[in-house]
């Protein structure tokens, strides 16, 4: 299987957390999603990343799906079956998940749009939901499972790309995520390998 990313990506490096901790064997293509790169592009006609494509020549998007490929793969080695356990970790999975959009579009608004047109009303209010979905993160971080899941790893992509994207913000303003991301590579040992890195 061959899993489209870059180093830089929150959602990406989730996936690859979770393709290794279900010891899926996955084969890491870097790519530059701002040049659309036409194999991207056949994997993913949204152009985003990760985009898993299977041996079978079939594609899969995004980090949510994949995940829960993985899971299902992996006899739910990533998300609880229990229903309340379940809902608890993709709803927490998904605010993650939700706080990396947001930050992303204001992010694109700065690399993307010339000064002259950028929006600050709208990045305003896309640092608005970050800020409340960060708030629900550190409010219900204490319900998560010990054993690794898609909310962890989607919440360490997360934080991790946030240290370099929002240097300090977390440190500042949530700290019990800053204590939680210092201690997950005890529960997952690799994450000092597969974490976002500023490209
Ligand atoms: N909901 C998607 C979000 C993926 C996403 O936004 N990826 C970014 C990189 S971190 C991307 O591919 N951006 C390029 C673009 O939007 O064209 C997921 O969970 O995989």
């Amino acid at each position: 299987m061959r899993l489209y990313y870059s180093s830089a990506s929150p959602f990406a490096a989730k996936a690859r957390m979770a393709a290794r901790h279900c010891g899926i064997d996955v084969e890491s293509v870097s790519v530059d999603t701002s040049a659309e790169p036409a194999d991207l592009l056949a994997a993913n006609p949204l152009g985003k990343i990760p985009a898993l494509v299977l041996d079978n020549g079939t594609s899969v998007y995004d980090s949510r799906v994949i995940c829960d490929l993985f899971d299902r793969m992996s006899g739910n080695q990533l998300v609880p079956q229990e229903l309340d356990a379940w809902r608890s970790v993709k709803t927490f999975e998904a605010a993650a998940d939700g706080v990396g959009d947001a930050l992303i579009l204001g992010v694109y608004e700065v690399r993307y749009r010339p000064e002259e047109k950028r929006h600050p009303d709208w990045v305003d209010k896309q640092m608005r939901k970050a800020d409340r979905g960060l708030a629900f993160l550190e409010d219900h971080i204490a319900d998560l499972p010990d054993e690794p899941t898609t909310a962890h790893f989607a919440l360490a992509g997360l934080l991790g790309w946030m240290a370099f994207r929002f240097e300090g913000k977390i440190e500042r303003e949530r700290p019990k995520l800053a204590q939680w991301l210092k201690q997950f590579p005890e529960s997952f040992p690799a994450y000092g390998e597969l974490q976002p890195r500023a490209a």
